[in-house]
């Protein structure tokens, strides 16, 4: 199973270190055989090279589209060396066997990340190249194929030993088609997302490659888990955020500082915003004339479930905000950027974790969620729907004024982003309570109601800030009995989808309660 090299074929893209390991095969006494670039590289280099052209009979021809694409060249990669049929069609056509292969591909992705037009995108899909690859990885029992330079050395040590040992030819085989797999997985990605705006593209299970180290583990201890990143184009999301400080994030971390950025994005072109979020809810949300002063509204909302939270802003996070966040315990905080005090100010608290994102996503763009099911992946589009003036439609006899409506629209995005049954009581631009995650809508109404009577306690404030406040729930009033509720809470607008059967009655309540509500009709539900 030892394979001595006799012939080569080199046709790399990247150059990187092609001259030193085609010096060291021609020193073994290995015949080079290349393409035309990496040819002419070598030969500058002083090193005897025989062209693919003298092998075929034919030209690179069609801007180097067809160059190796010949069975001169696939049946030197593909022979059975020790099966006589194949030996005899070897010296029927003239076909020389091929001992080792080094190719790297066309720079499909990063063609794609400089942001090149379409047409040299595509030119930049390799086929010869990936052919060559898997012909040589195929045919791993007599040939021997290097993707990656840090393979070289491996290989010109065995070779110097006598020849290629099947344990490495497997192990570079394994390498190769994990190499085309991905190069593929990038292109059909492209075709996806960037070129089309499709949301589900055929390869999803490959379209993702694990990025860094594994987790610890996962949502608990005994769970293993990773963090896989897309290949190809992608948005700047948690996933991509840089790490200022603090120990690495952990699965639940990564999870609710996504809950954290997604929402904070929302607010992305408005005033100073900040979300508080615990287990992938927010605890708090406010907008405010300065980020100090956001942070506090959000903070008064529910002080309680702060406590060891992921705080998010949608600015640069300043130092007396980074003060007030310091004086609790906070696992991470997420923001585009930090000026240098505000730094400062966390490097004194040497468990927080700092994520810096750039620049927010945009919260309209489109987008894949993904969850497994036994036995299956659940995909569907990310919620990207967003509120404008023209899906609003007023229902009940009273229109909200200006104020209500701000905080309507304010209390619905809150919503979006709260597991369901959501409902998120507002009020200037600052959540009064919120009611997560219940299995009925009259539960979360009572419970975000409740909260918002014990926040006013505990701030000592002579009454619960959703004394005319405005409520949003992620999906309809099935009965009047959740509406009831937050009327009771001291509502007095209301933003939901509607869509009911029974929305006359919804509506009704509602008038007879004097209050103004909006349909969406526009649903968030998010399970
Ligand atoms: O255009 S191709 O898809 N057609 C081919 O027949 C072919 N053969 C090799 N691309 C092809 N290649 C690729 O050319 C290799 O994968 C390598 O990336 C590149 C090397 O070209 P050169 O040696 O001319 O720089």
């Amino acid at each position: 199973s030892v394979v001595p090299a006799t012939r080569a074929l080199l046709s790399v893209s990247d150059k990187t270190g092609i001259v030193d390991l085609a010096t060291a095969l021609s020193r073994h006494g290995v015949e080079l055989v290349s393409t035309g670039g990496t040819a002419r590289a070598l030969r500058e280099a002083g090193l005897a090279v025989k062209d693919v052209s003298d092998l075929t009979g034919f030209p690179e021809m069609m801007d180097g589209r067809v160059k190796t694409l010949h069975p001169v060249v696939h049946g030197g990669l593909l022979a059975v060396r020790d099966d006589p049929a194949h030996v005899a069609s070897m010296q029927e056509h003239g076909i020389g066997a091929i001992d080792i292969v080094v190719v790297n591909l066309y720079p499909f992705e990063a063609t794609v990340a400089k942001g090149a037009a379409r047409d040299e995108v595509i030119e930049n899909i390799d086929i010869g190249g990936p052919s060559m690859v898997r012909s040589a990885a195929k045919n791993h029992a007599h040939v021997a194929i290097l993707t990656d330079p840090a393979d070289y050395q491996i290989v010109l040590d065995e070779i110097a030993a006598g020849g290629t040992t099947l344990a490495t030819r497997r192990r570079l085989a394994a390498k190769a088609f994990a190499a085309t797999a991905a190069y593929d997985s990038a292109i059909a990605q492209w075709f996806a997302f960037a070129d089309q705006g499709e949301t589900f593209p055929a390869t999803l299970p490959l379209a993702f490659a694990r990025g860094g180290e594994p987790l610890r583990y996962g949502e608990n201890p005994h769970q293993s888990a990773s963090l896989y990143l897309p290949r190809g184009p992608h948005a700047n999301g948690i996933a991509q955020a840089a790490l200022i400080q603090g120990k690495a994030p952990s699965y639940n971390n990564l999870n609710d500082a996504d809950a954290a950025l997604e929402l904070v994005a929302e607010f992305r072109d408005g005033p100073p915003a900040v979300v508080i979020v615990k287990h992938a809810n927010p605890c708090g949300v406010a907008t405010g004339k300065t980020q100090l002063e956001a942070y506090k509204a959000a903070f008064a909302c529910d002080t309680v479930s702060a406590f060891g939270g992921i705080v998010a802003v949608n600015r640069p996070l300043d130092e007396e905000t980074a003060e007030a966040i310091a004086a609790i315990f906070t696992e991470v905080v997420v923001a585009p950027d930090a000026d240098d005090p505000a730094k400062a100010v966390f490097a004194r608290k040497k468990n927080l974790r700092l994520m810096l994102t750039g620049a927010l996503p945009d919260p309209a763009r489109p987008g894949l969620m993904v969850k497994s099911i036994a036995g299956g992946l659940l995909v569907q589009g990310r919620d990207n729907g967003r509120l404008s003036e023209d899906m609003l439609k007023v229902v009940t006899r009273r229109a909200p004024t200006p104020q209500e409506l701000a905080d309507c629209r304010f209390a619905w995005t809150v919503a979006k982003h709260v597991k369901s049954n959501a409902i998120v009581y507002a009020r200037d631009g600052s959540t009064a309570g919120i009611g997560a995650g219940q299995m009925n809508r009259l539960e979360s109404a009572r419970i975000a109601a409740w909260k918002a009577k014990d926040a006013a306690e505990k701030a000592g404030w002579d009454r619960p800030r959703t004394i005319g406040c405005a409520v949003a729930s992620d999906a309809f009033f099935p009965f009047a009995d959740g509406l009831l509720a937050a009327v009771e809470a001291g509502a007095t607008a209301v933003i939901q989808p509607g869509g009911s059967i029974r929305d006359d009655e919804v509506i009704a309540a509602a008038d007879e309660a004097g209050l103004a509500m909006v349909f969406t009709g526009m649903r968030h539900f998010r399970h």
